[in-house]
């Protein structure tokens, strides 16, 4: 039976991580995976987590299975934070919320429960996207394309392209977007644009699936989160899959959910009885922890404004460090155009650097970067930029 198995390729980025973890260089900087890491290198504890773990400790709860949609508190916590506390569809009771592992989670969810729904339909991805978009989507059973996204000459969206794209899909087409912050290139899409793409939802329509994993990373909570407004406003039924792994250091925990804004509440009570039913034949029901933590955060509000504080301080950073990248570029004598660096938005910037230039960095400089040029900002401190100047500049 296992004879004939063969070697399935490693994750392209996580697959990195090994690679960096194996490599003697202890100059060695790793700007690969999504993660964010503080001006020390090392990845935060948030204050706000500290105290709601202690809370939680000195309260020490036994540890019954959660409902299948996971901790009430939390779901309605993940609503609040996603649609507004007063917004009408929230009021209404009219979203179906479920717990889940991680945004990825919230993605495998929706993505099999729209295929109960609607199997025959396409699922298009930004091209480029997560690299997972492509293989949660195909292992949920969808055939998977692309609309076209990335502009590599002029280093934004080809925004004509993926209208035109999107204009033309079938209706039912489930269109994956990013609500703030793409993953990989940095290039978000401004809120005139975003006014299009829900007109032409509305008009073809096609099935939104707005993943916010780095809500708070861009500009802010509600500026990130300004898009499912706009969704909401155009009376449209859509999918929301929410991750804290980034914005609140949780990465282990995994901690995200899936949202489904319905016409009714009636709607959204068959159609919630409909996740838990893709929820618990796959893992039952979810973990209590990485929940209780984020629930306690976001409904204690002394806890919540230091939260806000915390990612304020995680977002600042980020962008100081895209200014030091660029000024430190143009001290080194490079000369073009760098303005796409403090343009782009959240943890990445597309470098712009080959495959080759990217080995290069690797083998070379110990500088670690996804081949796709991609590389993680969150990761760059005081210490190592220097060093990730350096190799750039040696392979440009
Ligand atoms: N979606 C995008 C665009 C991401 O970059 C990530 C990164 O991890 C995820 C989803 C998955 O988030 P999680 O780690 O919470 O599953
Ligand atoms: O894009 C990233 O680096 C993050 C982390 O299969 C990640 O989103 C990468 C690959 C993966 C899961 C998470």
């Amino acid at each position: 039976l296992l004879s004939a198995v063969e070697m399935a390729p490693r994750d392209p980025i996580l697959g990195l991580n090994e690679q960096f973890a194996a490599d003697p260089n202890p100059a060695k900087v790793n700007l690969g995976v999504g993660v964010y890491f503080d001006e020390d290198g090392k990845l935060p504890l948030l204050k706000c987590v500290q105290a709601a773990q202690q809370q939680l400790l000195e309260a020490p709860k036994p540890r019954g299975y959660l409902p299948i949609d996971g901790m009430a508190a939390y779901d309605q916590a993940v609503q609040a934070l996603a649609f507004g506390a007063e917004s009408e569809a929230v009021k209404a009771g009219r979203i179906a919320t479920v717990q889940a592992l991680g945004g990825t989670g919230g993605l495998k969810i929706g993505a099999d429960f729209l295929k109960r729904l609607n199997p025959s339909a396409t699922v298009l991805i930004s091209d480029p996207s997560w690299e997972n978009h492509r293989a949660l989507f195909q292992n949920a059973g969808f055939a998977v394309d692309t609309y076209p996204y990335y502009d590599a000459a002029t280093r934004g969206v080809r925004f004509e392209a993926m209208l035109q794209a999107l204009g033309a899909a079938p209706a039912g087409t489930v269109v994956v977007l990013h609500a703030c912050c793409h993953n990989p290139t940095g290039c978000d899409i401004t809120p005139a644009q975003w006014a299009q793409v829900v007109e032409v939802v509305k008009a073809r329509g096609l099935v939104a699936f707005l993943d916010m994993a780095y809500q708070g990373f861009g500009e802010g909570i509600a500026e990130d989160g300004a898009v499912v407004q706009q969704f909401l406003a155009a009376g449209l039924d859509f999918f929301v899959s929410t991750s804290f792994s980034k914005s609140f250091s949780l990465y282990g925990e995994r901690v995200g959910a899936l949202s489904v804004v319905c016409a009714s509440k009636d709607e959204a009570a068959r159609v919630l009885s409909q996740l838990k039913i893709v929820i618990r034949t796959n893992y039952s029901n979810p973990p209590t922890f990485g929940a209780q933590v984020v629930a306690t955060v976001l409904n204690t509000p002394a806890l919540r404004a230091l939260w806000e504080e915390e990612l304020a301080g995680m977002r600042e950073r980020i962008k100081a460090m895209r200014v030091a990248l660029v000024e430190k570029l143009r001290a080194a004598g490079v000369t073009q155009d760098l303005s796409y660096i403090t343009a782009q938005k959240g943890m990445f910037s597309y470098s712009g650097l080959s495959k080759d230039q990217m080995q290069r960095l690797r083998s070379e400089f110990g500088v670690y970067g996804v081949d796709s040029g991609r590389i993680c900002v969150a990761a760059i401190n005081g210490r190592n930029i220097d060093a990730v100047v350096k190799g750039i500049v040696s392979v440009m």
